[in-house]
């Protein structure tokens, strides 16, 4: 794993951005940005990301961008990879960056349409697992029991199983990563550019507004759901699969911390001990931990 000494130090996420204090996407970015080293070309569609990179013809990205509609952004990368061919710059990496609601929602007829098509680009979901640009609305990605502005009393519906829909479009490269392991996330950029054909990395990505915690324990977090098995840390080249390093560890449910740990840190998630304890839905999203690591060990590893 790449040393943090080792890592350029040439910043493409500027400073005086509009991102929120403890935004988790700057983390990612910026490590993305670093691997990618300035030769790339990124796709965004309506987010907190198009926020920070800001109006035309100032922005806070310092490099290529091309914000798009909503539902577009994979379309686009395929657009942007077609120019590029034509042009004869193969080495440029075309990176679609978008949140859960623009690819667990909206997004997803355009991703299943480039991975079809064999778009040689990279489509990185960062999963803050709500809509938070436009005031914290539940999306497809936002898990069972989760408070946010539309689902008060929490929402029903577990989380849609993304990395798999994902998984049977065969993409040459697949990844999770967490912000909470920047190194990990770097080195997986680093992957990523070097691999032909269409490629996707989800992120982990803790959002203090939608989620409701102190700014400053966006890390905590973010290691807190590795550590209770919540989220699971792996990659694939083709079908190569590999637990990451990360999450080896609690590939035994007796060295998982228990879920309460991870849920107690979030006001998204405070009805299920105030006013009294709901025991039962505490133990369904306990459930549900293990249900997801069975599932990726059975069908993806
Ligand atoms: C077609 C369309 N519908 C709705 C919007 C309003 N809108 C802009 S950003 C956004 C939320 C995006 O959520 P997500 O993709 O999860 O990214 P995040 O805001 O969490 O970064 C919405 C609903 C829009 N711009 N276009």
């Amino acid at each position: 794993m790449v040393a943090t000494k080792d890592m350029p130090l040439k910043e493409y996420v500027l400073k005086g951005n509009a991102a929120c204090a403890g935004c988790q996407d700057m983390v990612a970015l910026r490590h993305a940005h670093k691997a990618l080293e300035g030769n790339v070309i990124q796709v965004v569609p309506a987010c907190c990301t198009s926020v920070v990179q800001g109006l035309w013809p100032k922005s806070g990205l310092g490099i290529p961008v091309l914000n798009t509609a909503f539902p577009a952004a994979a379309a686009t990368a395929s657009g942007v990879r077609a120019a590029l061919a034509a042009k004869g710059k193969d080495d440029t990496t075309v990176m679609v960056w978008a949140g859960d609601g623009g690819t667990f929602d909206i997004g997803i007829q355009a991703l299943s349409g480039a991975f079809e098509r064999r778009t040689d680009f990279l489509y990185v979901c960062y999963n803050n697992q709500v809509y938070s640009n436009t005031g914290t609305q539940r999306s497809g990605g936002t898990p069972l029991h989760a408070k946010t502005t539309t689902t008060w009393l929490g929402k029903k519906e577990p989380e849609k199983l993304l990395d798999f829909i994902v998984a049977m479009h065969e993409p040459v490269y697949q990844a999770t990563a967490n912000t909470a392991y920047p190194r990990d996330l770097y080195d997986k950029f680093l992957k990523a550019k070097e691999i032909r054909g269409p490629k996707f990395i989800h992120i982990f990505l803790p959002c203090p507004q939608a989620w409701n915690y102190p700014v400053e324990k966006g890390v905590e977090l973010g290691k807190l759901a590795v550590e209770t098995g919540y989220w699971i840390q792996w990659e694939r080249v083709g079908t190569e699969f590999t637990l990451g390093r990360q999450s080896k560890r609690f590939q035994d449910p007796e060295k998982r911390k228990p879920i309460e740990e991870f849920l107690k840190m979030q006001g998204r998630f405070s009805h299920l001990f105030r006013p009294e304890r709901q025991d039962a839905k505490i133990q369904e999203l306990q459930d549900y931990v293990q249900y997801r690591w069975d599932l990726l060990m059975k069908t993806l590893a």
